[in-house]
């Protein structure tokens, strides 16, 4: 088997206006769907973050990977490291996001090649991952503060007809009452058994106050607090004083190995990463300082699923939890993060998802359906998801008609707060 062509397809989906360390997001949040073929009519999917500098990668890859056979991973992605080599932390930036590009490539064709595997033998991606040792994958209800107003064409506007979920998605979220609101609508309608709030973007009491809102309201529920590595190390230990007992891990308190090392000692919290080691380059120094007790794994991040099912394996024997990250995405992810989910023999908590804040979807069938907090891992062929091309073709003019082409959630804050500036340390 041959691939012939790489199509690959920038989508601009709704997102709602939630807060965050790096200021604010679009109405728009961007991916990238691609589909390679083959020469024996089979087409593979993928999805990755969206920005014009990874699809211009991911253009540049297509012609060193046509004419490759989609079984042959190990040499597509050698072939994806000698044209570009490896990226260096300094490219990863320091944040707002991560903006390494080479690993969305290596994720794109590894998962598309997967997908084309699994529907050539018959087979879920799963089992070709080591098949699945839970068929329930369960995630966390992720909280963010936020303004009013739900994205897209409904920026800041609420259709005053929606109830229950549809009607809590869009309605602010800042106080430690309206954090809990929206817990209960994202809850009732997902049923997910733990909690993860994104920090990082009012002052630690703040957000403190609503950690111990939601603990009083869901007592039974693990809790996470992520400020994306703004708070000061002084800052962390103050408060994790008072989050003993409370939360079920605290995700990048501070920023870089060292400082999250420095916090590890004043502690029992377990520390969890998605910023601090974030590749496989990373983790002997992890394992050195001891930076964090969990990793939040991210096939888009980490280079594929094979890639992270390695990752999961390098967990168990350091002694670390794995766990899953997320950015806003669609369907084709998270069909993705699912069988990855359901392959990893050591996954060790609930998994991040953007999902319940996108209303858009490209699959065939519209949303993916959630019980009790879980997606049950599909047993069709590939991946199990088909691309709905009309969907694909409106959220592709939403992007050309958006005029976003890579994500800045500092400039979306300016348009609400004039003058306001991302701080690498804020508190
Ligand atoms: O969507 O604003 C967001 C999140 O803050 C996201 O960009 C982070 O990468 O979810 C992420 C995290 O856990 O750090
Ligand atoms: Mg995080």
């Amino acid at each position: 088997m041959k691939i012939t062509d790489i199509k690959i397809t920038p989508i601009a989906v709704s997102d709602p206006p939630l807060l965050n360390a790096a200021g604010l997001h679009a109405p728009y949040a961007l991916r990238t769907i691609i589909e390679i073929e083959t020469d024996i009519g089979i087409t593979g999917l993928s999805e990755i973050p969206g920005s014009s500098g990874a699809d211009e990668a991911l253009a540049e890859a297509r012609d060193a990977v046509i004419g490759l056979d989609p079984f042959h991973l190990s040499r597509i992605m050698q072939t994806i490291t000698q044209q570009f080599g490896k990226e260096t932390r300094a490219e990863r930036g320091l944040s707002p996001w991560d903006s390494r590009k080479i690993v969305h490539v290596q994720s794109a064709l590894e998962v598309a090649c997967l997908d084309i595997i699994g529907k050539d033998t018959g087979r879920p991606v799963v089992d070709l991952l080591g098949g699945p040792v839970r068929e329930q994958v369960p995630f966390s209800a992720y909280l963010f503060f936020k303004h009013r107003g739900a994205g897209g064409e409904l920026e800041f506007n609420t259709a005053p007809k929606a109830t229950g979920w549809a009607a809590a998605r869009q309605a602010e979220g800042l106080t430690p009452e309206q954090m809990v609101a929206q817990a209960q609508g994202m809850i009732e309608e997902y049923g997910f058994r733990s909690i993860k709030l994104k920090g990082g973007a009012l002052e630690p009491a703040q957000e403190v106050a609503s950690i111990h809102a939601l603990h009083k309201a869901f007592p039974d529920a693990p809790l996470r607090l992520d400020p994306n590595a703004i708070w000061k190390v002084e800052t962390a230990v103050k408060w994790a004083k008072e989050l003993e007992g409370i939360l079920e891990y605290f995700e990048d308190p501070v920023r870089g190995q060292e400082n999250m090392a420095r916090l590890k000692k004043h502690t029992s919290i377990p520390l969890a990463t998605n910023m601090c080691t974030t590749s496989f380059e990373d983790l002997p120094s992890s394992i050195a300082l001891g930076s964090e007790d969990i990793i939040l794994s991210d096939h888009h991040f980490w280079g594929g699923l094979k890639a992270s099912i390695e990752l999961s394996r390098i967990c168990e024997t350091f002694g670390r939890g794995m766990s899953m990250h997320s950015n806003s995405h669609v369907g084709i992810s998270l069909a993705a993060m699912v069988h990855l989910g359901a392959a990893a023999r050591h996954l060790t908590y609930a998994l991040d998802t953007h999902y319940p804040w996108q209303e858009d979807e490209v699959i065939v069938g519209g949303k993916m359906k959630f019980e009790e907090g879980a997606v049950t891992v599909s047993r069709e062929p590939g991946l199990g998801v088909e691309l709905d091309r009309t969907e694909l073709a409106r959220l592709h003019e939403n992007y050309k008609r958006c005029g976003l082409t890579h994500r800045n959630d500092e400039i979306e804050m300016q348009k609400v707060e004039p003058g306001w500036k991302f701080a690498a340390v804020r508190w």
